[in-house]
């Protein structure tokens, strides 16, 4: 191997990390839940299907995960969180009594970052009055993992061994 040869390839290595990068540094917004199936806050008079959680872009189809409680702290025995495109979703358990119920998701937004959140509503049954139990509202949570960062290091760390080992090329030669 030439050092040009050798150029070329560390070049074209730079390059790809380069690449690899740009859509972690460009993409500030992580995937807004647009709406959800019931609205928070809704009064239901009888239990929904399912809940649908609908985002602005489809995220990935990995780590969606739905969960329920009512007031009491009661875990509600949703289904498996389904993603499908724009939608994340989970059946409702038809048995489902009247009451309020805090509904937590959790997705892989398209960026990679995970994104999470919380819906109430309540479901108030036929004629009856359900007691008006007031839930913890959990504000949309955008944390994210230090994705960017990481591997920011990491390709400077592949750019200064290349650099390190091109030198010492040279010097052999
Ligand atoms: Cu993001």
């Amino acid at each position: 191997m030439t050092l040009r040869t050798f150029r070329r390839i560390l070049v074209s290595a730079i390059a790809v990390i380069l690449a690899a990068l740009l859509p972690i540094t460009a993409a500030g917004a992580h995937d807004r839940l647009e709406s959800t199936i019931p609205a928070d806050g809704a009064v239901l008079t009888e239990p929904p299907a399912a809940v649908v959680f609908s985002f602005a872009a489809p995220p990935l189809d990995i780590g969606g995960f739905i969960s329920a409680r009512s007031a009491s702290g009661e875990a509600v025995g949703v289904g498996p969180a389904a993603v499908d495109g724009l939608t994340v979703s989970a059946t409702w358990p038809s048995s489902a009594r009247s009451g309020t119920y805090l509904v937590s998701w959790r997705v892989v937004s398209g960026d990679g970052h995970p994104v999470s959140g919380a819906i109430t509503f309540r479901i108030s049954g036929q004629g009856g009055s359900a007691p008006a139990a007031t839930l913890p509202t959990v504000a949309q949570d955008e944390s994210s993992f230090p994705l960017g960062p990481v591997a920011a290091l990491m390709a400077i760390g592949l750019v200064g061994a290349g650099l390190v080992s091109l030198m010492m090329w040279r010097r052999r030669s």
